[in-house]
């Protein structure tokens, strides 16, 4: 358990670790391109862990120092059946992304995840991949996991996202570099493109119109480094902490600031932070840069469309924010928080209420109404490391003392988080 008191406020610059969505596709490209590529800034968080520790067990060689990774690729045709399950822990970007992988492999697999991961959909997955002629079987007829996966030749398909997902694209741009032909996916609005920046740059031609992105099967991948940005997402939580305590001024240095991504700088700008960024840097084509932010008073505001999927995992601490602005904040179009690690709709309402906030649930996202004053508590991550940050976030700004229960969580993403923030706090 956690114990966090009231702050005065937040000072100085900082770099968040790397991104969690690079990182991930980072090991999975690496380990099935051709020779050896560098990854460094990788996010040493449990999720991305996971996904390393899958291509070992397909006997891909991965050397970690630290943040530095030394990848052994082994090419589309080389990784070996494993000799255990692929145990995916927490990640979702893991199981969603490595079924497309798992579905292309001339040999079986089986995998599974912790009691979070287990109830979160995988339908939307294998759907599309059955439809490419994927041999994937498991619980619920293959909609959660265990999931395994049996030799198939697949073979090109045009697919129309039903969902708005990254995970799900990616998991269909994987499965078309295994299959004869082309495979073109179709998203109804943008979703983070990390996918569609990082193959080209391990030699992988894809063709990008609009909302529709074609790869074609049996492209050899040739080993490449890449040097992973700061997380955005584990920079907003610092990034509102700065904008709801007196007296900060924080920059977040070296942070992603794609365009699929950027959405809470926007979203926060939208509601009259003092925040501005620069780009220092495009590291491939990934644009870098700093973001700075000051003490601000904000305004309610209303968050819908296509805003919606560049700040999905950042609408916990935006809620945050929206309870410390004036008037009413709404947030619609939201349904996919619901089968996030939790909840994220009713774990946000639940615990911020419990901490003193005005929040509604809605089908779809939830109303915040603004300007309550928040007071200490004992509320839980409930294994979530989104809502666990989120929560200590709060608890700079409470009247009494939030104690927080599974705190743990927060390694997922950001091992590092409770020390970073200490290094921000203006010590009385
Ligand atoms: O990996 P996981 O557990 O799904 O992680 C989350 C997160 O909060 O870190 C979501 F719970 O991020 C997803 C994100 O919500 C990571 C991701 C990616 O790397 O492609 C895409 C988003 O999910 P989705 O379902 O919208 O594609």
């Amino acid at each position: 358990m956690n114990r966090i008191s009231r702050t005065e406020g937040l000072h100085g610059s900082l770099r968040v670790p790397g991104d969690k969505s690079i990182s991930h596709r980072s090991v999975i490209f690496a380990s099935l391109a051709e020779g050896v590529s560098k990854i460094s800034g990788f996010l040493d968080g449990e999720d991305c862990l996971r996904t390393v520790e899958v291509f070992r067990n397909m006997g891909v060689q991965i050397d970690r120092t630290g943040t530095t990774l030394t990848i052994h690729g082994k090419g589309l045709k080389g990784l070996k059946e494993p000799e255990v399950p692929l145990y995916f822990g927490n990640s979702g970007t893991t199981a969603r992304l490595m079924s497309g992988v798992l579905a292309g492999l001339p040999f079986f697999t089986t995998t599974y995840g912790d009691e979070s991961l287990s109830r979160r959909p995988m339908d939307r997955v294998v759907a599309p991949l059955r439809e490419m002629g994927a041999s994937i079987y498991g619980r619920e007829g293959a909609k959660k996991l265990p999931i395994s996966f049996d030799q198939s030749p697949l073979r090109g398909i045009t697919y129309e996202l039903p969902v708005k997902s990254a995970q799900v694209k990616s998991a269909v741009l994987l499965g078309g570099l295994f299959a004869e032909g082309k495979t073109t996916v179709i998203e109804q609005g943008r979703t983070r493109n990390h996918t569609e920046t990082l193959l080209p740059q391990f030699g992988v031609e894809l063709t990008e119109e609009d909302l529709k992105v074609s790869i074609d099967g049996g492209q050899v991948l040739t080993a490449a480094d890449v040097d992973v940005p700061g997380d955005i997402s584990s920079a907003a939580f610092f990034l509102v902490a700065a904008a709801i305590t007196r007296n900060s001024d924080v920059t977040i240095e070296h942070v992603g600031l794609n365009e699929t991504r950027n959405g809470i700088v926007q979203a926060l700008d939208q509601m009259g932070a003092d925040i501005s960024y620069t780009i220092t840097d495009y590291i491939g084509e990934e644009p870098v840069g700093d973001v700075k932010v000051r003490s601000s008073t904000l305004e309610g505001q209303t968050f819908e469309g296509d805003i919606i999927s560049n700040v999905i995992d950042e609408i916990p601490i935006l809620a945050l924010a929206a309870t410390q602005a004036k008037g009413r904040t709404i947030i619609k179009d939201a349904k996919e928080l619901k089968v996030k690690e939790t909840d994220r709709i009713q774990a946000v309402c639940d615990n911020l209420n419990a901490l003193g906030a005005s929040i509604t649930p809605t089908e779809d996202g939830m109303i915040i109404d603004g300007g309550t004053p928040l007071h200490g508590a004992e509320v839980s991550s409930a294994g979530d490391h989104r809502i666990g940050m989120m929560e200590a976030i709060a608890s700079l700004i409470t009247e009494g003392d939030v104690s927080i229960q599974q705190p743990e969580a927060i390694n997922i993403s950001y091992p590092s988080f409770f020390s970073d923030l200490d290094q921000l706090l203006v010590k009385k």
